[in-house]
């Protein structure tokens, strides 16, 4: 053996010695990667050391040759188990920064509601499609003619005086009820009809805990041969009765509308007090006539109620401002 054949051996075992202990305190990926170009790479100090074994003699070569890949070999398993290991600690270091705790409470936003207004008009409208009855809305100015003249209220009628009214300076009006709608639809539609209107009203009204300048009815209206004010009433208890929830002692009160003839207020009895909800009547010839329908063959009948006193009287509600004050103290409780 040659001191050159010595000489190398030694400088593999002191290389592999020193890379062991290099790759074994090295704790990040990049600088593993920097280590093995240093160590293996083309021009690493494995290569550097290879680089003298020309000088060996030819039967020196193969032991040399044989120990420098082990040599290489035994690093390069080093450098693949410190790779993995640092791996292995890199996901753990990460799943520990982005672990969540999902028993954690989260964080709780505030849900919204419909308006008690507008689960008022829902519920009667969805008892009112069950009875077979389709929406109809319309404009909310409105001419004199559809407000007044075609429900049988001509100019000198007093009243106009029971729903003072807010004119535009055109001549045109704020509807003061619903009812101009179902003219509309009646002009436009032939019995058999059956419709219900929801929708904002208006009135001169001096405001107070049971007036609103703005308010809001819904009205049925029903034409076909054979109507009777038997069938108005079976409808109006049929309601009341999915509106209460159970079926309460119903009045008829006789009353009066231009548009209605004969006409009655509906007074419901409920928790020992008689309520008045609605009003309602056989619509007069004269509506029947204004919109092209012969009133010898048709007969009709209507209702409408008032959504805010309706609320107010079944959730014993003291003053119809509270409606539109959007205080949330008032409003949660629905
Ligand atoms: C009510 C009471 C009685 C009514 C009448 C009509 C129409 F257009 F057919 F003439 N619509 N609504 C009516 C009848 C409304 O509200 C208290």
């Amino acid at each position: 053996m040659t001191t050159t054949s010595n000489t190398l051996e030694l400088e593999l075992q002191t290389l592999q010695d020193k890379a062991q202990e290099a790759i074994a305190s090295i704790t990040d990926l990049e600088d593993l990667e920097q280590l093995r170009i240093s160590y293996l790479g083309k021009k690493g100090q494995l290569s550097r050391i290879l680089g003298g074994m020309g000088k060996l003699s030819k039967d020196e070569r193969p032991r040399i040759g044989a120990l420098a890949n082990t040599v290489k070999e035994t690093l390069q398993t080093n450098l693949d188990l410190q790779r993995q290991t640092l791996q292995i600690a890199q996901i753990q270091a990460q799943l520990v920064v982005e672990s969540l705790d999902v028993t954690m409470p989260g964080s709780s936003r505030p849900l919204g509601r419909l308006h008690p207004l507008n689960r008022t008009i829902d519920r009667v409208l969805d008892i009112f499609v069950g009875l077979g009855y389709g929406v109809a809305t319309g404009p909310h100015l409105e001419t004199d003619y559809y407000n007044f003249e075609a429900l049988n209220i001509p100019s000198d009628h007093p009243a106009r005086d029971m729903q003072d009214t807010f004119f535009l300076a055109d001549g045109r009006l704020l509807r003061t009820h619903t009812s101009p709608v179902q003219i509309r639809y009646m002009e436009t539609h032939k019995p058999p009809i059956r419709i219900v209107s929801p929708g904002r009203v208006y009135r001169r009204d001096t405001v107070d805990t049971t007036h609103s300048a703005v308010f809001h009815q819904v009205e049925i209206l029903s034409v076909d041969k054979g109507l009777t004010f038997t069938k108005l009433k079976g409808t109006i208890k049929e309601f009341l009765k999915k509106m209460f929830g159970k079926e309460l002692p119903v009045k008829f009160r006789a009353s009066y509308f231009p548009f209605t003839e004969p006409s009655a207020e509906v007074d419901v009895q409920w928790q020992g007090e008689w309520l008045e909800v609605m009003g309602c009547g056989m619509v007069d010839p004269n509506v029947l006539k204004a919109v092209g329908y012969d009133p010898e063959v048709y007969t009709g009948f209507a209702a409408g109620l008032g959504v805010e006193r309706f609320a107010m009287v079944l959730h014993k509600i003291d003053d119809i401002r509270r409606f539109y004050s959007s205080d949330m103290r008032f409003l949660s409780q629905f």
